[in-house]
């Protein structure tokens, strides 16, 4: 790879702070412009370089010899700065010290572990249905849905117990805004991180999980000697910084696409077992996780540009799920589309291990939904919330028949 190096090829410059508030709330335009550029821009502002093309997006996920996480999946680069928590034995890691907490976590989450859930989330899921149709044919879908649904039966499998739960999307929001650079949206919430840090931090002891939970299934993974004593906590750590917010945010997005595309919800109601894959293609459509850094572990060339090594390397996800070159009218929300492939959760060695949780909780939601719903439209404007990771909302007012 790096033979090229004496004709490599300079990068455009682009002085865009994809971090900077309107970017964030509206990505899009940025995302074109980076595409179109080239395959790999340089971004002046942060001295990194960034991938916004399908192609380049899943060759650097996927390839974790030259595109390390151990220094990091944010701009902060680990050789040089601190982390703001103790680093991840999972997201900031690389093999071969990833790979035993990944097969624990692996096999905590994964389907057949899940199938005694499927009955009790969707009894719930009608639950919240039912209790938001009784109030009123509008609503916020986004508290209602999007945020009581994962709070309730994620957090419950987890094995936390029910009080200070309302601590986990601040926290949440803190450690996604912390990925990207130290801007106004991480200074505003520095104020609550020790005591955030320290609620998390108290629910991942032993004592705090109840004995048939996620948690607990991982502080057993070390009783076996799968994980050290130390890890165990970090990993129930993982779980509630992994998989509240992104699934939230998820949720709301699915919610929001049918919201606005009417014919897309007549296909989901005709045949309710394209809840899965419809959910899968507002995770392409919307990207929820927007973007992630990795490191270079030495000089390394993509489509001909020197990416120098330990320099860090910006993935736009949400640009590469909407690449033209690689998606048949990319913008487009369309249930019987492929989306397999998409980057929305990654790729590779550290694709998202709650991706089946996700997909069950969406289902599960969606077809209780798809049940008593004929119709469902915005009732007014939803709004998002900006965060340095994460494609947010703070509301989804919706009318529904
Ligand atoms: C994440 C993008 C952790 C951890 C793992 C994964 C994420 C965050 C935290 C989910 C990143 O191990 O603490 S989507």
């Amino acid at each position: 790879m790096t033979k090229a190096l004496e004709r490599a090829v300079v990068p455009p410059t682009s002085h865009a702070d994809p971090f900077a508030h309107d970017v964030l709330l509206d990505p899009e335009p940025l995302h074109q412009d980076l595409r179109e550029a080239a395959p790999v821009v340089y971004l002046s502002r942060y001295d990194v370089h960034a991938l916004a093309r399908y192609e380049q997006v899943h060759a650097a996920l996927i390839d974790w010899q030259h595109f390390e996480s151990g220094s990091g999946v944010g701009l902060a680069n680990f050789r040089h700065e601190k982390s703001w928590r103790q680093p991840s034995p999972l997201l900031e890691a690389d093999p071969p010290r990833h790979d035993a907490p990944r097969r624990v976590l692996r096999e905590i989450l994964a389907p057949p572990a899940l199938r005694r859930l499927r009955e009790t989330w969707s009894v719930v899921a009608d639950e919240l249905v039912d209790q938001a149709l009784a109030g009123s044919t509008e609503f916020d879908a986004f508290t209602a849905f999007a945020e009581a649904f994962p709070l309730r039966v994620f957090l419950d499998a987890l094995g936390i117990g029910p009080d200070g739960r309302e601590n986990l999307l601040p926290y949440g929001n803190m450690a996604f805004n912390a990925f990207g650079p130290h801007n106004d949206l991480v200074t505003s919430d520095a104020h609550r991180l020790a005591e955030l840090s320290g609620w998390v931090t108290a629910q991942c002891t032993r004592e705090a999980l109840r004995e048939d939970g996620f948690g607990a299934r991982i502080w057993a993974a070390a009783d076996r000697g799968e994980l050290t004593y130390e890890q165990a906590p970090l990993m129930v750590r993982s779980l509630l910084t992994a998989g509240v917010d992104t699934t939230v945010h998820g949720l709301a997005a699915c919610l929001y696409a049918f919201a606005t595309h009417p014919e897309e919800w007549q296909r989901l109601r005709e045949r309710p077992e394209l809840a899965r894959v419809a959910f899968d293609e507002a995770v392409r459509w919307q990207s929820p996780v927007q973007t992630f850094f990795r490191t270079a572990t030495t000089d390394v060339t993509v489509a001909g540009t020197l990416i120098p090594a330990h320099t860090k390397i910006l993935m736009f996800l949400g640009a590469a799920n909407r690449d033209p070159a690689h998606w048949h009218h990319p913008d487009r929300f369309d249930i019987t589309r492929d989306p397999s492939g998409h980057v929305g959760f990654g790729m590779g060695l550290h694709q998202c291990i709650g991706q089946h949780v996700a997909r069950l909780e969406a289902e599960a939601l969606l077809t209780a939904l798809a049940r008593r719903v004929t119709r469902l439209e915005l009732a007014g404007t939803p709004h998002r919330h900006p965060n340095n990771t994460l494609r947010s909302w703070a509301s989804l007012p919706l009318r529904v028949h």
